[in-house]
């Protein structure tokens, strides 16, 4: 029989509310049954903690479970306690930490322990490049979801506060109690009162949840938006700016964060243009800040087109100032010493830094690794360099510890991530980006977690339902796992293995451009600078007798390094200068083990094609079609990065790509004309 039409449209509507676009990120459980909620104080925070309580319990039916607020010496920070019958903690957040906890652990089905978790990080921290116009620099994911472009882009409407929230919910699910709203290139217009005044309606809503707001803002400002002659930070009318606009803005927004500055680094104003130092300029804005419990992060990201090697230059400009810098002040240092590329050892401020708060700064937007195209998993990545052994204060100085204050007395201890997140529905660009804020947080949280622990845990609360059944244990979740745990290793085979850095083309940062080096543009922007690839060989001599950058590091690390034979082979040419037929530890000649990792890479993503396809049974049509349309262009376009170096580096090379490496199928001419992102 023939359907009447409108019981069509019905069916269509009906399908079209249940469209899955992901926005529910990790957090879509619903309750199985009541849970009675015994708490003896009451506050906006606790009202949320017994609403996700009410709105996703899944233990015994009408169990009783208390929330206590009592002082607990074992208890640090927001940490709290699990007990048979309930969560203890010192804060309020500590309780909303502790019930996502448990929810967590029930979702996942686990048995809830009786046990203390604290946070590695007193503050866990994205850092939003946002621009007050609505656009994100380094972006994937759509707009801004703080800041929007046009005459009206300062009204507040009903949907900015719905997302705010959610966007608040999913931080403090994960832990994360700090949020930057704006760009490290920040705008100036960001201490202007309209703009403070969005920043307060932000504020307001991510309070309850524990999430305080920071800002990013101009060394510059006082002239640029104060009417002062100068910037310079002993300058006492420009302190007393800095300190009636900290003011200012505590009068608005009682718990704020902080400022985050980028200074004397591409191009951003700062200190040095005035004769001062890092010191002077983050030490004068830590005293604005002292009276309201305020702290600054300083980054020390700092590069000069003169420098004989980047990768020194962080460490040369700081290392002088440690000790002088005040106690409210945090620098903010990348996890490697160049630019978040797809693989760096840890920058060497890292542990040598001892008498001054140093934070790590993670980017989860995949500025370097694919966009919001390539599936790629970064907590490895973060793994991998939390877990370096920096051997400052003797073995076990991982960088980890060099941060969470379990080796250095640091006053504040901090870690950031650049955020992912922009307007498309499923906040990331690519349902898989939303594992890498998931990680970030919970690695912020917990920094020794396992990346395996956390794709386990996120991949039950994104894809499965209440029940985990072992089929969809064998066949979704320990191959699609197994895809996530692989995925940054191809990427790095495929990109840029055995050390090779920045060889991207142009300032897109996404497809291959070993080649890339326009007339004008500073050496140190270009490919060439990095691969140094020559007839004799390839790869950047940091070596004593090179750069000398290994000499940053702490011994044994020093010598390791500075041998090709005792380098790890995965840092091989990011230290040396080798030749191409240089024997590695595979027996294999240097130019064929490239060829190798290259080949290996792509091999890798055609893999995770085919696992992807077989998991279509086991999850909803739109994230599985959605994942496999990525899924084909990271297949094109890691063949296009293969054939492009391969090409390019054999022209120097001279030797052929080995007989068990797949053809290249692009030619080297064309690819240097195309723009990647448009195949
Ligand atoms: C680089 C980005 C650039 C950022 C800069 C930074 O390409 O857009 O402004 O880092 O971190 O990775 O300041």
């Amino acid at each position: 029989m023939k359907a009447p039409v409108y019981s069509i449209m019905l069916i269509l509507a009906a399908i079209n509310l249940h469209a899955e676009d992901g926005h529910s990120l990790w957090l879509r459980s619903k309750s199985t049954g009541s849970v009675n909620i015994m708490c003896a104080k009451s506050s906006p925070a606790l009202a949320i903690a017994r609403q996700e309580l009410e709105h996703s319990w899944q233990g015994k039916d009408g169990a009783t479970i208390v929330l206590t607020i009592k002082k607990d010496k074992a208890l640090k920070g927001d940490g709290f306690r699990l007990t048979t019958n309930g969560i203890q903690a010192n804060t309020e957040s500590g309780i909303l930490y502790g019930v996502y906890e448990w929810l967590r652990l029930q979702q996942t089905g686990q048995v809830i322990p009786e046990v203390i978790s604290n946070p590695s990080y007193e503050r866990r921290i994205l850092n939003h490049w946002d621009n007050p116009d609505g656009s994100i620099e380094r972006g994937y994911a759509g707009l801004s979801i703080f800041w929007r472009e046009g005459e009206n882009g300062f009204a507040i409407t009903e949907n900015d506060k719905v997302l705010w929230q959610e966007y608040a919910r999913a931080n403090a699910s994960i832990g994360i109690n700090g949020t930057v709203l704006n760009n490290v290139n920040a705008s100036p217009l960001i201490l202007t009162s309209e703009c403070l005044e969005r920043v307060k309606a932000v504020a307001d809503i991510l309070r309850p949840y524990g999430i305080k707001a920071y800002l990013s803002v101009k060394f510059s400002s006082p002239s640029l938006i104060g009417g002062l002659e100068t910037s310079d930070p002993l300058n006492p009318d420009v302190i007393n700016w800095w300190k009636a606009k900290v003011k200012d803005i505590y009068g608005l927004i009682p718990d704020f964060g902080g400022f985050l500055i980028k200074a004397n680094s591409e191009g951003q104003p700062g200190p040095q243009d005035f004769g001062r130092t890092h010191a002077d300029g983050a030490n004068m804005m830590a005293d604005a800040f002292k009276p309201f419990g305020g702290i600054v992060m300083w980054r020390a990201f700092v590069y000069s087109p003169n420098s004989e090697d980047r990768a020194c230059q962080a460490y040369d400009e700081f290392m002088p100032f440690d000790g002088q810098f005040r106690d409210n002040v945090i620098i903010q240092v990348k996890n490697g010493p160049v630019d978040f590329q797809p693989r760096e050892p840890f920058s060497p401020l890292f542990g040598a830094m001892k008498k001054t708060s140093v934070m790590a700064e993670l980017q989860i937007t995949q500025e370097y690794l694919g966009h919001s195209i390539h599936l790629v998993y970064l907590a490895p990545m973060w793994e991998e360099f939390l877990k370096s052994e920096t051997y400052q204060e003797g073995e076990g100085s991982t960088v980890a510890r060099t941060t969470d204050g379990s080796l250095f007395p640091q006053k504040h201890t901090a870690i950031a991530g650049v955020a992912n997140i922009g307007l498309d529905a499923n906040w990331c660009g690519h349902h898989f980006a939303q594992a890498n804020w998931y990680a970030f947080g919970r690695l912020a949280w917990d920094n020794q977690l396992t990346s395996e622990e956390i794709a386990d845990e996120w991949l039950k609360l994104t894809f499965s339902d209440v029940s985990v059944s072992k089929d969809w244990h064998d066949n979704f979740l320990t191959p699609v796992k197994q895809i996530m745990l692989s995925s940054r290793e191809a990427a790095v085979n495929y990109m840029m293995p055995l050390g090779f850095h920045h060889i991207f083309a142009a300032d897109h940062h996404y497809g291959p451009g070993p080649w890339w080096a326009p007339k004008g543009v500073r050496k140190d922007w270009t490919p060439p600078y990095y691969h140094r690839a020559d007839t004799f060989g390839v790869g950047f001599d940091r070596t004593k007798s090179g750069s000398n950058a290994v000499c940053q590091y702490h011994e044994p690390l020093t010598s390791l390094f500075n041998d090709p034979e005792t380098c790890p082979e995965i840092y091989l040419l990011w230290f040396h200068h080798l030749p191409w037929d240089y024997k590695m530890k595979s027996g294999r000649p240097l130019w064929d083990e490239i060829c190798k990792h290259y080949g290996t890479g792509l091999q890798q993503v055609r893999q995770f094609q085919i696992v992807w396809d077989k998991v279509e049974p086991y999850i909803d049509a739109d994230r599985f079609s959605a994942v496999q349309s990525k899924l084909r262009k990271q297949c094109r376009h890691a063949q296009i990065w293969k054939d492009a170096c391969l090409l390019y580096f054999q022209q120097f090379s001279r030797k052929p790509i080995p007989y068990d490496i797949e053809r290249p199928v692009y030619d080297l001419d064309d690819l240097m004309k195309a723009d990647m992102r448009t195949l």
